[in-house]
C-alpha cells in the first residue's frame, strides 16, 4: 500500500500513465510503469539499507531512466534525493556527500572508479541494486517534508545546499504545466544537467508530471540536437542562451540548403524556453529568424524555482523575462528595504510563495540572513519593471558569476587558486563573453618568474585546476599584475579588475 501518491503531482503521473513512454535514453524507451516498478524496488533496496524518512541518498548517474528511478525510489523511501553532477571532479563530490551527511551513495556504472575515491558510510553501484520482491510498505511523508537538496554557489566560498520540500517543487511544477501548457503529447528534448532546477524540476519532472516523454541525450551537441529536431517528433525544448548561441554557430556553419531543412525541422516544435541566465536580444533576434519560434524567457534560481515568465500566449517581449507567475509574490525594494511601488525604479527581487525552498541544508544563520523580517526571499538579482515586464538589470553582488547558465562564486575559485604555491594573490570575476554569457577570469599576483608569461600561466593554471573544480569554473582569462587595486580600506575593487581585461 503506497500511501505517498496524493503528496506529490509526480507520483500521480507514475501510476495514471501506465505504459505510455515516459523516458527514452540511448538505452531504450522505458514507460511510466516501468518506472513505478523500479523505482518500488530501489525504495525497497534503501529502506533495507536502512534509510528512514529524511536521509539523504547521493546519486551520481548519467541522465538515463535509471537516474529517473532512483530519484524516486529515494522519495519512496522517505529519503530526501542529492543528485550529484556528473563532470565534478572527485574532490567536489565529496564535499556534496560529506556536506549533505549522505547516508548512502549511489553510482552508475561510468562512475564506478569514484567508488574507490569518494569517502561514504556506504555506496553502492546501481546495477547492483537487485530485485527485491515489492511488498515493503513505503514511508509517507508529508508535503512540508524535505524532498530534494540541490547545491548552489553563492556568495558564500563553499556551495549551500538548497532544500526543496515536496510541495515547494509541487508548487513550480503545477505553475509551469498551466503557464506553458504542458500536456501528455508533449515529447521534450533533455540536454541539461540533472542536478539543478532547469533540467531537474522544469524538463524532466514537469514532463513526467503530465505524462510526457523526456528524451535524454547523453551530452548536449548542437549537431544532434539539430538532428532530433529535424528526424524526431520533439514538441518541447527548454535551454539556457548558450546552448541556443551553440545551436546558431553550428547553423551559421551548414549550406545553404542544410540550413533550409534545419529551420524547417523546428516547426514541428510547439515551445522552446530560455532561462537560467540572460538571454542577449541577438540571440533572441537571430534565433527567431533561423527558426520561426520566439523564445520565451523566465526567470528562477534554485532556492525558488520558476518565478516570473514571458507569456505563451501575448507578448514575449525581447530583454525582459516577463511578469509574476500565478501564486508568486513579486516584489521590488530599494537599498533601504522600502518596497518600490511605481515602474522605471531600479530594485532587488524579492520572493514570496509556496515555491520558496525551505533552508539552506546546516546553514541557519545564513537561511535566516537570505529572508527580510516579513519573509521574503531576497534574491540578490536587481530588476526595473517597464509597462509591466520585470527586466533584469544584474546582480547585486560581482561575486557571482554565471557561465554557460552554471553559478560561480568568485570567492570559490580564488580559495582554491591559492592552493596552488606560485599564487600569491588573485581576484576572480566574471568578463562578459558572447557564447557563455561570462567567463571566469582571474588577474594574479605571481611568486617568481613561471607564471609570469600569461599564456604559460593560463595553460599551468589550466592543467593544474582540472582535478580541483569543474570545467566550467576553470579560468579561461588570465592576467599577472603586480598588485590587485585595493580601496583605501585594503579590499580588492573588482570593478576596477574587470577593467583590466
Ligand atoms: C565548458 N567550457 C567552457 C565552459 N564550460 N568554456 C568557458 N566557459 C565555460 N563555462 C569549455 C570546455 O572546457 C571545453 O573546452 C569546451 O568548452 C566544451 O566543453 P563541454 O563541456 O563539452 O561544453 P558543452 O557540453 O558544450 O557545455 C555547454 C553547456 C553546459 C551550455 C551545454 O555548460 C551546460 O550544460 N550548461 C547548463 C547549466 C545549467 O543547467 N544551469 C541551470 C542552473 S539552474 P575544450 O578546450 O576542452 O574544448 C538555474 C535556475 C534557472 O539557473 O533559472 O534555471
Ligand atoms: P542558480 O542559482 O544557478 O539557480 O541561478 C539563478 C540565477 O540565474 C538567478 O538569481 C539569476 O541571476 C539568473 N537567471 C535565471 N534566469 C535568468 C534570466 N532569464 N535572465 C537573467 N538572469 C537569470
Amino acid at each position: 500500500m503506497l500511501f505517498f501518491a496524493a503528496m506529490n503531482i509526480v507520483f500521480q503521473g507514475l501510476q495514471k500513465f501506465g505504459f505510455k513512454t515516459a523516458i527514452i535514453d540511448d538505452g531504450g524507451n522505458y514507460s511510466y510503469s516501468k518506472i513505478e516498478e523500479q523505482s518500488n524496488t530501489i525504495a525497497n533496496y534503501f529502506s533495507s539499507k536502512g534509510i528512514e524518512k529524511g536521509d539523504r541518498v547521493a546519486f551520481l548517474l548519467a541522465a538515463n531512466f535509471e537516474f529517473v528511478a532512483t530519484l524516486f525510489g529515494v522519495w519512496k523511501a522517505g529519503g530526501i534525493a542529492v543528485p550529484l553532477c556528473a563532470i565534478h571532479p572527485v574532490s567536489e563530490l565529496q564535499y556534496v556527500v560529506d556536506d549533505s551527511q549522505a547516508k548512502l551513495l549511489i553510482l552508475g556504472e561510468e562512475f564506478s572508479n569514484n567508488v574507490l575515491q569518494i569517502n561514504t558510510t556506504q555506496s553502492v553501484l546501481i546495477s547492483e541494486i537487485g530485485h527485491l520482491s515489492c511488498d515493503t510498505q513505503h514511508r509517507t511523508f508529508s508535503a512540508q517534508d524535505s524532498a530534494l537538496l540541490l547545491y548552489t554557489s553563492g556568495t558564500t566560498n563553499k556551495p549551500k545546499g538548497v532544500v526543496h520540500t515536496h510541495e515547494s517543487l509541487n508548487t513550480t511544477i503545477n505553475s509551469l504545466i498551466d503557464a506553458w501548457k504542458w500536456s501528455s503529447s508533449d515529447h521534450i528534448l533533455h540536454v541539461l544537467p540533472l542536478h539543478h532546477t532547469h533540467g531537474l524540476v522544469n524538463k524532466l519532472l514537469c514532463a513526467m508530471a503530465v505524462g510526457a516523454t523526456c528524451e535524454f541525450l547523453p551530452k548536449f551537441d548542437a549537431e544532434i540536437v539539430w538532428n532530433y529536431f529535424l528526424e524526431r517528433d520533439i514538441t518541447l525544448f527548454m535551454a539556457v542562451p548558450t546552448i541556443y548561441s551553440k545551436l546558431i554557430s553550428y547553423w551559421d556553419d551548414q549550406l545553404k540548403e542544410r540550413q533550409r531543412q534545419l529551420s524547417e525541422g523546428c516547426k514541428n516544435l510547439r515551445l522552446m524556453v530560455s532561462g537560467s541566465a540572460a538571454l542577449p536580444v541577438p540571440i533572441l533576434e537571430k534565433w527567431e529568424s533561423i527558426s520561426g519560434h520566439r523564445l520565451l524567457e523566465r526567470y528562477g534560481m534554485t532556492e525558488i524555482g520558476m518565478a516570473i515568465s514571458n507569456p505563451y500566449n501575448g507578448e514575449r517581449r525581447a530583454g525582459f523575462i516577463g511578469k509574476p507567475l500565478p501564486k508568486v509574490s513579486v516584489r521590488l525594494v530599494d537599498e533601504n528595504n522600502e518596497v518600490i511601488k511605481v515602474e522605471n525604479e531600479q530594485g532587488e527581487i524579492q520572493i514570496k510563495g509556496a515555491l520558496v525552498f525551505k533552508e539552506y541544508w546546516n546553514k541557519p544563520v545564513v537561511t535566516a540572513n537570505s529572508f527580510t523580517a516579513d519573509g521574503w526571499f531576497k534574491t540578490g538579482d536587481s530588476a526595473i519593471i517597464i509597462n509591466g515586464y520585470h527586466k533584469i538589470l544584474g546582480r547585486n553582488s560581482v561575486d557571482i558569476i554565471k557561465s554557460g547558465g552554471y553559478k560561480i562564486s568568485a570567492l570559490e575559485i580564488e580559495s582554491k587558486l591559492l592552493g596552488y604555491s606560485k599564487i600569491e594573490e588573485c581576484a576572480v570575476v566574471g568578463i562578459p563573453d558572447k557564447e557563455w554569457g561570462e567567463v571566469v577570469a582571474v588577474a594574479m599576483v605571481v611568486r617568481g618568474v613561471a607564471l609570469r608569461e600569461p599564456q604559460r600561466a593560463l595553460e599551468h593554471i589550466q592543467s593544474w585546476a582540472k582535478d580541483k573544480m569543474a570545467p566550467y569554473k576553470i579560468p579561461r582569462k588570465i592576467i599577472t599584475v603586480d598588485e590587485l587595486p585595493r580601496n583605501v580600506s585594503g579590499k580588492i575593487m573588482k570593478k576596477e579588475v574587470k577593467k583590466l581585461f
